[in-house]
């Protein structure tokens, strides 16, 4: 009687470790802290794939991130979401700019990562690796989780990624 109730004991302590875990998912490079890079899954055929994240900058002086590139792509755009008339279009930044202080979240229907030339698709559960260069900061890795969009973006356009097959 013994061994069975021990083993169920480790279990509850597994499951209860490895909520946390999963959960973390952020980054830190000088002043910058990159939290939860994720991505849409793609279907084939699919050649861009929009992907999202958090940028903080904790330091005193303002930072600008400058480029993004992706082994799984063969670039990564910064994209804006403009209002023309009732249309939203995107539009190409040259950089996301970073005030002291301050925080951009990068997510559907606004801002965001434009990954051009997908190498294959981007499949649910898995991730893929993206180099950010920040102005001051410089480098750093991050992993892209790839995932459905959370609860509280889900409702947003579509529409963007229809106009990414235009691109
Ligand atoms: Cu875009």
């Amino acid at each position: 009687m013994k061994i069975p109730l021990f083993r169920g004991a480790m279990v509850a302590i597994c499951v209860a470790l490895g909520a946390p875990v999963a959960l973390a998912h952020d980054y830190q490079v000088g002043a910058i802290r990159i939290d939860h890079p994720w991505a849409r899954p793609t279907v084939a055929g699919q050649m861009t794939g929009g992907g999202y994240l958090q940028l903080e900058n904790r330091g005193k002086t303002a930072d600008r991130l400058v480029s993004v590139s992706s082994t799984a792509a063969e670039r990564v755009e910064l994209h804006t979401m403009k209002l023309d008339g009732d249309v939203m279009r995107m539009r190409q930044l040259d950089a996301i700019e970073l005030p002291p202080g301050g925080s951009v979240e990068l997510r559907p229907g606004g801002d965001h990562l434009m990954l051009v030339g997908l190498k294959a698709p981007l499949e649910l559960g898995k991730s893929i690796p993206l180099k950010l260069t920040f102005e001051r900061a410089g480098d750093v890795m991050v992993e892209v989780k790839v995932e459905k969009a959370p609860a509280s973006t889900a409702a947003a356009p579509a529409a963007e990624h229809a106009d990414h097959h235009k691109h």
